[in-house]
């Protein structure tokens, strides 16, 4: 049985479990709700030296970084569903999980915990500002790179698609400004179809 350590709110979390969800898998989920307390512990540390979530643990082998997770599982569990297999479809998987990761997930943490997990007396609103106004700039890019494509990757669904779609589904639940990007649309819509995404990634911000 896979185990798997992180709180269901956490997007890093999300995109794991997302990838586990689209691979038909089954897992005991350790601290789903946050409530344990278990990631600040010398015992926790020993499974994620830098006591972060997610952790996965398959069959006593550790896996830790969201992204690796989620290649991890598409390489052993659902290569023909996730991973794909030429690499003019690869290369772009690859390119959007890293985008999600570095260029859009600064910007998102900085909105996020400034308006979700900030009170209202406390929040900084320039630089909040700021980073809705470079979200706006990522997402612009991917608006762009989804012309003519149904998804990341091509036609087909694939782990390009769960990074970016996690971080998608918190700019449209954000109470921000968004600009008008059709074709992101389109694909978030067909996201929406997906019941792992439903389940697992459009849960509340808090
Ligand atoms: N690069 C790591 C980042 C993991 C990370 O920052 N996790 C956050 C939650 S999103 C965390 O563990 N925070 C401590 C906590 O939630 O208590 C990954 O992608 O797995």
């Amino acid at each position: 049985m896979l185990k798997f350590y992180g709180r269901k709110t956490s997007i890093n979390v999300q995109k794991a479990a997302w990838a586990m969800g689209e691979a038909g898998l089954k897992w005991d989920w350790i601290d789903k709700d946050g409530t344990v307390g278990s990631i600040d512990s010398q015992e926790y540390r020993k499974l994620n030296p830098a006591s972060q979530i997610p952790t996965l643990e398959d069959d006593g082998l550790l896996v830790r970084q969201s992204n690796a997770i989620v290649r991890y599982i598409s390489k052993k569990y659902a290569p023909t569903k996730l991973w794909p297999s030429k690499y003019s479809a690869y290369v772009e998987a690859e390119r959007w999980m890293e985008w999600q990761a570095t260029d859009n997930l600064k910007n998102m943490v900085t909105v996020f915990w400034g308006l979700i997990r900030t009170p209202p007396e406390k929040q900084n609103k320039d630089v909040i500002a700021n980073s809705v106004w470079e979200l706006n700039k990522e997402f612009s890019l991917l608006n762009e790179h989804l012309v003519g494509r149904r998804y990341i990757a091509g036609n087909t669904f694939s782990m390009g698609d769960i990074p970016a779609g996690a971080a998608a589904y918190r700019f449209y639940a954000l109470p921000i400004k968004r600009h008008n990007f059709p074709h992101l649309e389109t694909w978030y819509q067909l996201l929406q179809e997906r019941t792992p995404f439903r389940e697992l990634v459009m849960v509340p911000l808090s």
